[in-house]
């Protein structure tokens, strides 16, 4: 959507308290560096909020929570699910003393924004799916009487086209060859558990190519000719990703980022800590860089 960006930056101007939606499962490559500038620029307070929790195990949230803390209050909830929402109260009243105050809810698409609209809503008001760049308009809704939330549609970072589909951010019809985004998928969802193909599709090639003919075949998803559709199973493994199907995540180890721990005895025998080294290859490989 094009003028995504422009509503957004309208709706930034007219909000007390900026909340940025994440996703649990890449927080770093769901977030977007352009809307945490926009927030600056027009001197608003910015809250991270890591949405969709119910999908990622709880010390991985508290180390993301720590690593982002750094930079901009975070918080983790899930929406849906209505996990930990009392903390989206909680940290608007603690960044503003403001009353009324007036909070833009922004993110990437499909991260749960019209999902957090609902929950401080406290009743479904805006309409949610799973297809990304689902809310087109700017909508207001009185979450209590001294608080306006406005929800805004996603904003899609600029980037390949490939590297947003990873993210969630690109609805799977609206590529125009969904094959190379689902090979790219593949490589970096293996990077973190690589046989996730044969525990969630049972195919079982490492290949990735003859992996999504695998996937064509057991779904039956055949052309004329009975040959494999590549491009359906590409749209299938796309969409079972934007849809939380598949919970695959990554830690800020991921990328070679460190939470701050508590010593472990590991630190304690080892100095400088077990890990580091396979956290700065992870770091170096890379997992979808951050925009
Ligand atoms: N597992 C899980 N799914 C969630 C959660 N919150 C939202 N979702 C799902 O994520 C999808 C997108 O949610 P929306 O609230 O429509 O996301 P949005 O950010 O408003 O998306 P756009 O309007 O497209 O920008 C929907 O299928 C939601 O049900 C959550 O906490 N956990
Ligand atoms: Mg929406």
């Amino acid at each position: 959507m094009k003028d995504a960006w422009a509503i957004v930056r309208k709706v930034v101007r007219e909000a007390d308290v900026v909340l940025e939606v994440v996703d649990a499962r890449d927080p770093m490559a769901t977030r977007s560096r352009e809307l945490e500038r926009m927030a600056a620029e027009e001197g608003k307070k910015l809250v991270i909020v890591i949405n969709k929790a119910d999908l990622v195990p709880r010390e991985v949230l508290e180390e993301w929570k720590r690593v982002l803390s750094r930079e901009y209050p975070t918080i983790y909830v899930g929406a849906r699910e209505r996990l930990g929402t009392r903390f989206l109260w909680r940290i608007i009243k603690r960044v503003t003393d403001k009353k009324p105050v007036v909070v833009a809810v922004v993110g990437l698409p499909n991260v749960g924004k019209s999902t957090i609209l609902n929950v401080l809503k406290g009743r479904h008001s805006v309409s949610t799916s799973p297809v990304p760049g689902w809310t087109k308009h700017a909508t207001l809704a009185r979450a209590a009487t001294w608080l306006k939330v406005i929800d805004t549609p996603g904003v899609v970072p600029r980037g390949e086209e490939e590297e947003l589909a990873v993210r969630g951010a690109l609805r799977p019809e609206s590529l125009e060859d969904p094959v190379p985004a689902a090979l790219k998928l593949i490589e970096v969802l293996r990077r973190k558990e690589p046989d996730f193909l044969k525990k969630y599709y049972g195919v079982d090639e490492s290949d990735p190519l003859r992996a999504l003919e695998e996937l064509a075949r057991r779904r039956n998803l055949l052309k004329k000719g009975g040959e494999p559709n590549v491009e359906e199973a590409a749209r299938v493994l796309l969409r079972d990703w934007q849809s939380g199907e598949l919970a695959v995540y990554f830690t800020p180890e991921d990328y070679g980022l460190r939470p701050r721990r508590k010593r472990t005895k590991e630190a304690a025998r080892g100095g400088s800590g077990g890990n580091s080294s396979a956290a700065s290859s992870a770091a170096r490989e890379g997992p979808p860089p951050s925009s």
